[in-house]
């Protein structure tokens, strides 16, 4: 079989952000800028000859394009096998799952996550390592470096492979392999549940609604909760993936899932409604007419643990990334395990999971998960609460009320302004960085200011430091307030707001958390001057 090498120029712009590489469809249709990016991928990621390849994406509009693209420089590049989802199609768990179980070299995943898809909106790819985990921040500036160094790529002159039958083809020497895209997935959360007290559940008089939001999941939740756990046949809701998400925007949170909170808040509500995003690993627990905080849902799991069979013996440890509440840090202290504090983004867990240090791990942004895979893992965490509210036979809310009276409750806002002016968005923070100094014993939504700074993280494993990870202002009573911006946008900047202030007293547990928190929201506007500069006088979403 004939390897070409093309000859190619470096490509602007093509570093990884939180979560891979993310743009517009229309530039990755752009000559070259797939094929540079993968080529670079390969050359940084170690000895790949003779090795496998997981292959997948979450469905959306150029999947199968970028994938047929990727088998053929795979082949070209000396790899023995491709293991890739039929359709194309793995979710991020899954395909992690993939990787660890089949002791592949790493993955290639085809997402932009919740960004929109169609031909008109986003694409991305991100590279996953042997241990089914995001690619450390040391191997993707590598990746970046190599991208602007990039002279050529190499790709096989080669038919394209039938992606919708499973079964084996070779490419040249390499061999490609389609497979089931749910099985392996379906058979790790069937072991690590307890199916038949969920079906026991479910037969009661519990009424569950889950939402796909026309993305990778519904394939995976109509498997698992329907066929396997026995849910009504339409417990799933926009279960057919489409290549645009049906025109949405998969971001399970109270705004764009609003389809499922409309459920959830209106009459006859459900007992318990869930959401996952375009790539199945994010995650909404809802109860009827109940919010649950992903800050909260990660030290719900902590404190109910040894309630699923595979973590019965108890668990080592939680990590949570830095802007997400304390609130798994009470649970840890009250379990007396450890608790780590990462930057944002899943590939600061790998290294403490790998070590055995921690088995829970989560982030506000909807990302809960454990060590059975190394991504964050929407459907896991339903049948995680399905499984806790299966033992407890309790309400969504009542399991929380009762949490809260135990540990006490962390109110917790984010707010996100999407597509600001990039200068006025860096001006946003630095406005803040100038006054670290001046903040400090100075009295701010009643609470005094005990430090400020920008968040820096030594990764306890490896020594790697991460610098520059979002702008904090402490308060002496643990209240917080911290800036980000994202990286995962792919137009203009958003500017991340995170706020929290802990509530021992009971009696103020009900407070809805916008009007607990107004205060630090005040201070958090007037500090960096966010209206001013932006002309924003709301956020464009709040979680
Ligand atoms: C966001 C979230 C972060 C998450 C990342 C990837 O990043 O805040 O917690 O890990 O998305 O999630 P940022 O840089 O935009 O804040 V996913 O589901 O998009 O892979
Ligand atoms: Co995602």
């Amino acid at each position: 079989m004939q390897v070409q090498a093309i000859s190619t120029q470096p490509i602007a712009g093509q570093r990884p952000g939180t979560s891979g590489l993310r743009a517009k469809v229309k530039v990755f249709q752009q000559p070259h800028y797939l094929a540079n990016f993968v080529q670079s991928v390969f050359d940084v990621i170690g000895d790949i000859s003779g090795q496998t390849l997981v292959l997948g994406g979450d469905g959306r509009y150029f999947n199968r394009e970028a994938i047929q693209i990727i088998i053929k420089m795979a082949a070209a590049n000396g790899f023995a096998k491709v293991l890739v989802g039929q359709a194309g199609i793995l979710s991020t768990p899954a395909a992690s799952c993939v990787i660890r179980k089949y002791d592949a070299f790493g993955g290639l995943i085809l997402s932009a996550s919740h960004n929109p898809a169609g031909p008109d909106e986003d694409f991305g790819i991100k590279y996953n390592i042997s241990n089914g985990g995001p690619a450390p921040e040391q191997v993707t500036e590598a990746m970046f470096k190599r991208t602007s160094e990039i002279t050529a790529y190499n790709i096989v002159e080669a038919d394209d492979v039938n992606l919708d039958e499973i079964g084996q083809f070779n490419m040249g020497d390499m061999q490609v392999q389609v497979i089931d895209a749910v099985a392996d997935y379906a058979a790790l959360m069937q072991d690590i549940f307890d199916f038949d007290a969920i079906r026991g559940l479910l037969e009661q008089d519990f009424s569950f609604t889950f939402d796909a939001m026309h993305a990778v999941t519904g394939p995976y939740a109509k498997v698992i909760l329907e066929d396997m756990l026995g849910a009504p046949k339409g417990t799933v809701m926009n279960g057919e993936p489409k290549d645009d998400f049906g025109g949405g925007h998969p971001d399970p949170n109270l705004t764009y899932a609003h389809e499922l909170v409309d459920i959830l808040y209106g009459d006859d509500a459900p007992d318990f409604g869930a959401a996952s995003d375009g790539d199945g690993d994010r995650n909404m627990i809802l109860g009827n007419h109940f919010f649950v905080t992903p800050s909260d849902s990660l030290a719900v799991m902590a404190a109910n643990a040894t309630l699923v069979p595979a973590y019965k013996d108890g668990i080592a440890g939680v990590a949570r990334s830095m802007p997400t509440s304390g609130a798994a840090d009470r649970v840890a202290e009250a379990l007396g395990i450890n608790c780590f504090e990462t930057p944002t983004g899943w590939k600061f867990f790998g290294n403490l999971m790998d070590a055995g240090k921690v088995t829970l791990c989560g982030e506000e942004s909807f990302g809960t998960g454990s060590d059975h895979v190394r991504e964050k893992d929407g459907l896991w965490a339903v049948l995680f609460w399905l499984n806790i509210l299966a033992v407890r036979q309790e309400s969504v809310e009542g399991v929380l009320a009762d949490h809260w009276a135990k540990f006490g409750r962390n109110f917790y806002s984010r707010h996100d302004y999407e597509a600001v002016d990039s200068a006025a968005a860096t001006q946003v923070l630095q406005n803040v960085r100038d006054q670290f100094d001046s903040l400090k014993g100075q009295t701010l939504a009643g609470r005094v200011v005990q430090m400020c700074d920008d968040f820096a993280y030594t990764d306890p494993i490896d020594g790697s430091v991460s610098t520059n990870q979002g702008v904090r202002v402490l308060f002496e009573d643990g209240s917080r307030i911290i800036f980000r911006l994202s990286g995962t946008g792919t137009s203009g900047a958003t500017i991340r707001i995170y706020l929290e202030s802990y509530e021992a007293d009971v009696s103020q547990h009900g407070l809805d958390a916008q009007v607990a928190l107004a205060g630090m929201i005040d201070a958090a506007n007037q500090i960096s001057k966010l209206p001013e500069l932006t002309g924003r006088d709301k956020p464009t979403v709040i979680t």
